[in-house]
């Protein structure tokens, strides 16, 4: 019998990574999303499964919308919920709308199972950016959370949550706290994909130069497309239990920005320090970053860097992209689909 898996922001990142690993698999795919919005789908129409999935209307703060969803879909074994308030810089701007939506979402979706059948397994996107102002040099599943953001608390409840729903109902919930992972599917406001389609938008004369925040931020990032499967594996585990899923290195944003260009072949000089740092493109002598404060946070997070041994080992994974690779995959494929490039 073929599986059915609710993945909820299907037209997130995450969710088109995921859809299409399901359906390699041969699930049936139910995916949510808010309002119909179809121009949201453009990561679905990318990957080639658009048509393949079925689509049903969800908002996390809505209980009746979610007890809709396990009304109608009897048969569904699984539950991947990636939807949230998934910005952290909106996090501090909508403080109220994102504990709503990312904190107290997965709750209901977690009560919705408890009423409607309890066997059904519940995976929830954890975040490394519950380390916050980290307390270990290299964070793991025992590395105690220092939240940093709105976005950071809310995701630490929905954590703590999960793991009371597994203890007190003998529920098959897990986390997989995931540090950050990119792809050309990422969205435009996160730092990585606002670099590349920055400098590619430079390149044709359509940006003059971009802005950036704090870019001595250092991230652990890694590949979707790598991380999406660890969610599968976490549920077809016999025991339940949260992973840390990570690459080990990690880079600054000034480092994200160097390997772009190198992969772009331009040369260039960072000058000046603190708001006044600025990168010039050595052939012109125009600049291409500027510093803008807007872009500073009112607490961050300085440096992450996981360590994904316990996934490693009990779940035969290991990331297949390293740093370099993942900027040159997403440098090429900005310039793919980029307009007149
Ligand atoms: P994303 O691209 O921002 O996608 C978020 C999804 O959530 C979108 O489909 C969005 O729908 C939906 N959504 C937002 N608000 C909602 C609401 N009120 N009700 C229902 N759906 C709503 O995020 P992602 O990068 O794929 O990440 C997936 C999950 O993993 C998120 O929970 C994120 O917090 C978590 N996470 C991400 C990373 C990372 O590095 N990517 C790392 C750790 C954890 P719309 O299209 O309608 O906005
Ligand atoms: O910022 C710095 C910024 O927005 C990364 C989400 O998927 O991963 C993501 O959260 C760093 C921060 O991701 C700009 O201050 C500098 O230090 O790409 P980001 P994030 O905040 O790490 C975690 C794991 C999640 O769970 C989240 O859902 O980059 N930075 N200049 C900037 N960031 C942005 N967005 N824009 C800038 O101009």
């Amino acid at each position: 019998m073929k599986k059915s898996a609710l993945i909820t922001g299907i037209s997130g990142q995450d969710g088109a990574y995921l859809a299409k690993f399901l359906l390699s698999k041969n699930y049936n795919v139910i995916g949510t999303d808010r309002r119909s919005a179809r121009s949201n789908f453009w990561r679905l129409k990318r990957l080639g499964i658009e048509n393949k999935i079925s689509y049903e209307e969800m908002e996390l703060t809505e209980n009746c919308e979610i007890d809709r969803l396990f009304k109608k879909y009897k048969n569904i074994t699984e539950v991947y919920n990636l939807a949230a308030q998934s910005f952290v810089a909106t996090s501090f701007s909508s403080p109220i709308n994102t504990s709503n939506v990312t904190g107290l979402g997965p709750l209901r979706i977690l009560e919705a199972i408890r009423n409607w059948n309890p066997k059904i397994k519940y995976y929830q996107a954890s975040s490394s950016e519950m380390y916050g102002d980290v307390l270990e040099k290299h964070q793991n599943e025992k590395t105690p959370f220092n939240p940093r953001s709105p976005y950071s608390c809310a995701k630490v409840f929905a954590h703590y949550i999960v793991k009371n729903y597994r203890e007190s109902y003998n529920m098959f919930a897990v986390s997989g706290i995931l540090f950050n992972h990119e792809s050309p599917l990422r969205g435009e406001e996160f730092v990585t994909r606002k670099i590349t389609l920055g400098l590619v938008k430079i390149l044709n004369g359509d940006l003059p130069y971009l802005e950036l925040g704090n870019i001595h931020a250092k991230r652990d990032w890694g590949f979707a497309g790598d991380y999406v499967e660890l969610m599968w594996k976490m549920l077809q585990r016999k025991k339940p239990s949260d992973y840390v899923v990570a690459t080990g290195q990690h880079n600054s944003i000034k480092n994200f920005v160097d390997e772009s260009l190198r992969v772009l072949n331009i040369k260039s000089k960072w000058v000046g320090s603190g708001v006044k740092t600025k990168l010039i493109n050595l052939k012109n002598n125009k600049t291409i970053i500027k510093i803008n404060p807007k872009f500073f946070r009112p607490a961050e997070v300085n440096i992450l860097h996981g360590n994904a041994n316990k996934a490693k080992k009990e779940l035969n994974w290991k990331p297949r992209i390293n740093f370099k690779q993942l900027v040159r995959l997403m440098i090429e494929d900005e310039i793919k689909f980029y307009k007149n490039y």
